[in-house]
Order: C-alpha cells, then sequence, then structure tokens
C-alpha cells in the first residue's frame, strides 16, 4: 500500500504518486509556482481584444464581453513545467480550443498554430496538439478566476504538453502553413515538448521535430 504525496524533504514530494501521473524528473511543489518571463500586464477590458489570423479561413476578432460569451467546458487535468515542478489534479475552466477551431477555422493548408500572448510571447503548437479536447483557454482553475500573475484573464492549457506551451495573457491565435518557433522553443526548449518523453531541449530534437534552429 502507498501513501499518498508522502514527503521528500519539505517541498519535494515525488513518494505516492502514480508513476503513471509523474512524468519523468518531474516534482510536486508545495503550491502553485508563478514562472513567466518578463512583468505582469495589466488587464484592460475595453482595449483587450482575441484575434484570430494567419491561414484563417476568415478572420475573427472578439472582444472580452463577447469572449466572455463563448460555451464553457471544464477540463480536469496535470500540468508539468520544464523546470520540473507539475501541478496535479487541476479542474480549468474556459474555452475549448476545439470550439474556437468550429468559430474560426483554419485554412485548409494550416498545420500548426502560434498562440500569442501580452508583450510578444508565443508559443508553437502542432494543430493536433492545440486542437486536442483536453486544450483549453482557461478563465478559472478550481473555480476561481486565475490571478494575474498566473494569466488572468485568459491562459492557454495544453495538459500533454510542457506548460510553457501554454501562454498565460493569451490573446490571439496566428494560423501558420509552416511550423515557426515561438518564444521558448527559439531559446533553446524543445519544439514539441511532450514530458512523458521528456522532451526539454532544442538539443534533443530529432529530425522532423522542428524548424532548423
Ligand atoms: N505570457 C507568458 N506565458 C507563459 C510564460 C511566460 O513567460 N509568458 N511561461 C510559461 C511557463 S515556462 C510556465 S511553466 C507556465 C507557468 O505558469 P504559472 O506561472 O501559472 O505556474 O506559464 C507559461 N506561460
Ligand atoms: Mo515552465
Amino acid at each position: 500500500m502507498t501513501t499518498p504525496f508522502s514527503r521528500l524533504g519539505a517541498k519535494k514530494r515525488v513518494e505516492g504518486v502514480p508513476a503513471d501521473r509523474l512524468p519523468p524528473g518531474q516534482y510536486i511543489p508545495r503550491g502553485w509556482p508563478v514562472l513567466h518571463y518578463g512583468p505582469v500586464p495589466k488587464f484592460k477590458p475595453d482595449a483587450w481584444d482575441f484575434r484570430v489570423f494567419g491561414a484563417a479561413a476568415t478572420e475573427a476578432r472578439w472582444t472580452w464581453p463577447e469572449f466572455a460569451q463563448l460555451p464553457r467546458t471544464e477540463v480536469r487535468a496535470d500540468f508539468h513545467c520544464v523546470t520540473k515542478f507539475s501541478l496535479l489534479d487541476s479542474t480549468w475552466t474556459g474555452v475549448a480550443t476545439t470550439t474556437l477551431l468550429d468559430l474560426a477555422p483554419p485554412a485548409p493548408a494550416a498545420t500548426h498554430v502560434m498562440v500569442w500572448a501580452e508583450y510578444g510571447y508565443s508559443a508553437n503548437l502542432r494543430l493536433e496538439d492545440f486542437a486536442s479536447d483536453r486544450s483549453l483557454f482557461a478563465t478559472h482553475r478550481d473555480g476561481e478566476p486565475l490571478t494575474p500573475d498566473h494569466g488572468f484573464p485568459l491562459r492557454l492549457i495544453v495538459p500533454d504538453l510542457y506548460a510553457w506551451k501554454g501562454p498565460k495573457w493569451a490573446r490571439g491565435i496566428e494560423y501558420l502553413t509552416a511550423d515557426r518557433r515561438g518564444f521558448w522553443e527559439e531559446r533553446g526548449y524543445h519544439n514539441r515538448a511532450d514530458p512523458w518523453r521528456e522532451q526539454r531541449y532544442s538539443y534533443q530534437e530529432g529530425p522532423g521535430d522542428g524548424p532548423e534552429l
């Protein structure tokens, strides 16, 4: 019998977490760390919009009141940061990526997306990873609105990839007809970012994993 979440020192918990829940090299910290590059943007509801552009069948733009009216979904999922902390069992609520794909579909030639956030942060994803029925633009975690440092009002959650693939303070989707590296993918992180295959760094990439650096 295993004790769930027995402690390894004061902050690193690994024992007792079922092996199929914690990808290799990850641990459970206390609380929910805040991690990002640059300052926390201030939400300006009147200026905020969410745009779909690039290789789109038709471009789309939602203001904050419009976005807030979109159909909502709930996903229970874990979250894995490449710096090795994992957050298990969160309930995320927000707008499914599949809903946005239906409302503002890509052109047939689109293969990838770039998700854009405040201050020019970006993350690229294969269209199929973005379109997973577990991926969503979240406004809430465990019933509470996101706090500003965790991405309020909107962040992408892609449970099956490392968390840098989920921009906080998301503002738009660019459909791409060829893959292009996002912010961290240009700076040494793996283009694909599957935590179960421990795809942390770009030097681990094989042929076909990403565009030339
Ligand atoms: N806009 C933006 N989103 C971002 C980042 C960032 O630097 N800027 N960092 C990513 C990384 S590396 C991680 S691990 C998660 C951290 O989210 P958290 O601070 O809510 O734990 O946000 C991701 N989203
Ligand atoms: Mo991260």
